[in-house]
């Protein structure tokens, strides 16, 4: 069974649908406590930042370990080549030596737009969304959309999952990603409206602020429409993307 705690602490989250929310770190630190190993599956296209972000939840700048379903060691070359290949096992345990208490799983692979992966996923969502040990049970999705390809911030791909995922009770939070490229883009906006480089530069801090709430408002309007849409969403800014708020 769930902890109830950590149902309400769900719910509170699914409530605030807020990209600025985030959980005090005294009572998130007491709702992870009651888990042994956090485990998350974490998706998004290639380059999304997935790992990045693993690392820095996990303070370290190591590539993580490997395990497969069963406990043993996968060699991290052989993933990586067959990786190349799209062989990529989402049953595999990501594990990062600076803290065990996560697990993670990657969904690397559907996105590329095969059925066969789709359906892989969907059922590791399925399964371990329903496991009656905590331990086996994943406790939340991440899906990554990063924000430095404005053209293409929502693909079909999570179109796909938002629409044909029932995660059931597992919360899916969307984690908007590279959101510093949008501080280009501000100057950018900026100088296009005559403003010299300099003065752009100062200015652009407010432009993308704005930038940052379309963005968000955009995907909200397109994901929020489908028949499974996320819990949350976290722009993760430099100021979440420092040490201290990571942790
Ligand atoms: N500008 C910027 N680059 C990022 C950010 N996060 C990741 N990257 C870069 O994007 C590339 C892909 O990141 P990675 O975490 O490997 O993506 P993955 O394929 O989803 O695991 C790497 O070169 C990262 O350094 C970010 O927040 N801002
Ligand atoms: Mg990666």
């Amino acid at each position: 069974m769930v902890p109830s705690s950590l149902r309400s602490w769900w719910r509170s989250l699914r409530r605030s649908g807020n990209a600025d929310y985030r959980l005090d770190p005294a009572e998130a630190k007491k709702q992870i406590d009651r888990i042994p190993r956090f485990r998350i599956l974490v998706m998004g296209r290639a380059n999304a930042g997935k790992t990045t972000i693993l690392q820095r939840v996990c303070n370290t700048t190591d590539q993580p370990e490997i395990f497969d379903g069963i406990g043993e060691r996968v060699d991290a070359r052989m993933v990586q080549g067959s990786l190349k290949r799209g062989y990529h096992n989402i049953e595999d345990e990501l594990v990062f030596k600076s803290n065990l208490r996560y697990v993670f799983h990657d969904s690397c692979g559907f996105e590329a737009g095969s059925e066969a992966e789709f359906d892989k996923m969907k059922k590791f969502v399925t399964d371990h969304a329903k496991a009656t040990k905590l331990e086996r049970r994943i406790h939340a999705i991440w899906y990554c959309i990063p924000l430095n390809e404005s053209h293409r911030m929502v693909t079909a791909a999570e179109k796909k999952f938002f629409n044909e995922c029932d995660s059931g009770h597992v919360p899916v939070i969307v984690l908007l990603t590279k959101a510093d490229a949008l501080n280009l883009d501000a100057v950018d906006e900026l100088m296009e409206r005559g403003y010299t480089e300099d003065d752009a530069i100062k200015e652009a801090p407010e432009v993308e602020k704005q930038l940052q709430k379309g963005c968000l408002e955009k995907i909200k309007g397109w994901l929020n429409e489908l028949k499974f849409p996320p819990q949350s969403y976290l722009m993760l800014t430099g100021k979440l993307m420092n040490k201290k708020a990571a942790d």
